[in-house]
């Protein structure tokens, strides 16, 4: 038999699962989560290996109404990743099953292409068992899907069914990475995220989305087993610097401490993080700033 493989890009609306689902099918942390929406802002490639296939997936930022430059960065990152892919998995929550915004700008979206389309209605840990046939059932109106499985991305429920509809629908191709490869992105960028991800954990309003984060140093001592970071937190005002570091420095300790202590469980190196945080006026409009931040 020949080896499968495909691209699947990993779409839907903000906050729905997408990133905690592809760490899931990975096993192992490559994209940052919160509960709040529009914590993926980059594209980011995750490597399910098989025996005889290997699925190259695409997380992308939840398809939202635009704003800033940075937003529409994000959305148009997630619309062009729709044309580098063989299939698509739309990832829904239950209460998406309504005509929001959103949903409607997908819906557009997915009629446009006449590639496999997989629906995961996620969260479903959070449905009563005989909601369950009915929603499937409205689901299957809004857009004919090629399949329909309910999963639960954070507790494991249904990926086994999801994953076999996906190895259905690859085709005769090469392994396009290598067997270790588990995402293209670099530690820098991962190391990056996950402190992003701590202000996200910690911080409120509208905190999380002015700040990015850029690790300037990285320094690998393998006799001791000590990994020393030295990055910097971006936010756009005075006031925001005021805020991440918090009374007595209590909140960047904080965000330090929560940092260290994943990336310690990450990457299985003792952590020691040195943050800062600098006001880069308005970087979230500013297409130099973006730029240099990553997006
Ligand atoms: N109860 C429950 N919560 C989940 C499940 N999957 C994800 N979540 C939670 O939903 C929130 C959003 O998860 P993310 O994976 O960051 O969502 P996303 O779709 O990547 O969000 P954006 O990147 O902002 O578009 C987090 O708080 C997750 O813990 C699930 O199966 N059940
Ligand atoms: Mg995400």
């Amino acid at each position: 038999m020949s080896f499968l493989s495909g691209f699947i890009a990993i779409i839907g609306p903000p906050n729905s699962g997408k990133s905690t689902l592809l760490n899931s099918l990975i096993g192992s942390k490559i994209t940052i989560t919160s509960p709040k929406p529009q914590t993926t802002r980059n594209r980011i490639v995750g490597i399910c290996h098989g025996d005889d296939h290997q699925m190259v997936f695409i997380d992308t930022p939840g398809i939202h109404q635009t704003r800033s430059l940075l937003h529409k960065s994000m959305v148009s990152s997630a619309k062009a990743s729709l044309k580098e892919v063989d299939i698509i998995l739309l990832v829904a929550e239950p209460m998406h099953v309504t005509h929001d915004n959103e949903m409607l700008e997908l819906f557009a979206l997915l009629e446009k292409t006449d590639k496999p389309t997989l629906l995961a209605i996620n969260k479903i840990d959070l449905v009563k068992k005989e909601n369950l046939l009915p929603l499937i059932e409205s689901y299957s109106k809004l857009h004919s899907f090629d399949a329909i499985i309910p999963i639960s991305a954070l507790y494991g429920g249904g990926l086994d069914a999801l994953r076999e509809e996906l190895v259905k629908r690859l085709s005769p191709g090469p392994q396009f990475f290598p067997p270790d490869m588990l995402t293209d992105k670099s530690e820098d960028f991962l190391i990056a995220e996950i402190i992003r991800e701590k202000i996200y954990h910690e911080t409120r309003q509208e905190l999380p989305y002015s700040s990015g984060v850029v690790v300037e140093a990285l320094d690998e001592d393998a006799k001791r087993n000590l990994l020393t970071v030295r990055a910097v937190i971006y936010v756009e005002k005075q006031s925001q610097k005021g805020i991440i570091i918090g009374k007595h420095g209590s909140m960047i300790q904080r965000i330090g401490r929560k940092a260290r202590m994943e990336l310690e469980r990450v990457f299985s190196i003792k952590v020691y993080l040195e943050l800062f945080v600098k006001v880069e006026k308005d970087w979230s409009s500013d297409s130099r700033s973006l730029r240099r931040l990553g997006y």
